[in-house]
């Protein structure tokens, strides 16, 4: 079964609106695997994001990725790298499609509540940087 890897962001978290979306994660039919909240660090959201880090925009990221708790989730489902990204909408909630958690949620393109991999080999990779073996719950 096809893994992602979600993070439902600073500001969604600060906002309340962890609920609602791990509501839609449910109803869009994912099991989830694994799920935690935590605070990251600087260096440990620079390590996430370290294939931006050459990126205008890295020094901002980092920060607010390390301002407030987070809520990263593995799930589970067929297509799930796909569909979590259709789901969730554009980078931009400014080009985001109706009825995306992006459009729903996000405050602007820097603060847009979730994150989702951009491919099925990121997602194991990203799965493995926030999660151990042993935290990761295989749906059946
Ligand atoms: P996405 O895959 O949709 O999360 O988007 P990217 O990997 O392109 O960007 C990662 C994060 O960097 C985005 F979620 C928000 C932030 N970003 C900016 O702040 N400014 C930009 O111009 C592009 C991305």
């Amino acid at each position: 079964m096809e893994r992602t890897l979600a993070i439902i962001k600073p500001d969604a978290v600060a906002n309340q609106h962890s609920g609602a979306i791990i509501a839609r994660i449910e109803k869009a039919g994912f099991h989830i695997a694994a799920m935690k909240l935590v605070r990251l660090t600087l260096a440990e959201a620079e390590g996430f994001y370290a294939v931006h880090a050459e990126r205008p925009f890295f020094g901002e990221l980092t920060e607010f990725m390390s301002s407030g708790a987070c809520i990263p989730l593995v799930l589970e489902k067929e297509n799930a790298v796909a569909d979590w990204r259709t789901l969730i909408g554009a980078t931009n909630p400014a080009d985001a499609a109706e009825g995306t958690i992006r459009k729903d949620y996000a405050e602007s393109l820097g603060r847009n509540a979730v994150h989702g991999s951009d491919s099925v080999e990121n997602g194991i990779k990203e799965a493995n940087y926030f999660f151990a073996e042993h935290e990761i719950v295989a749906n059946r």
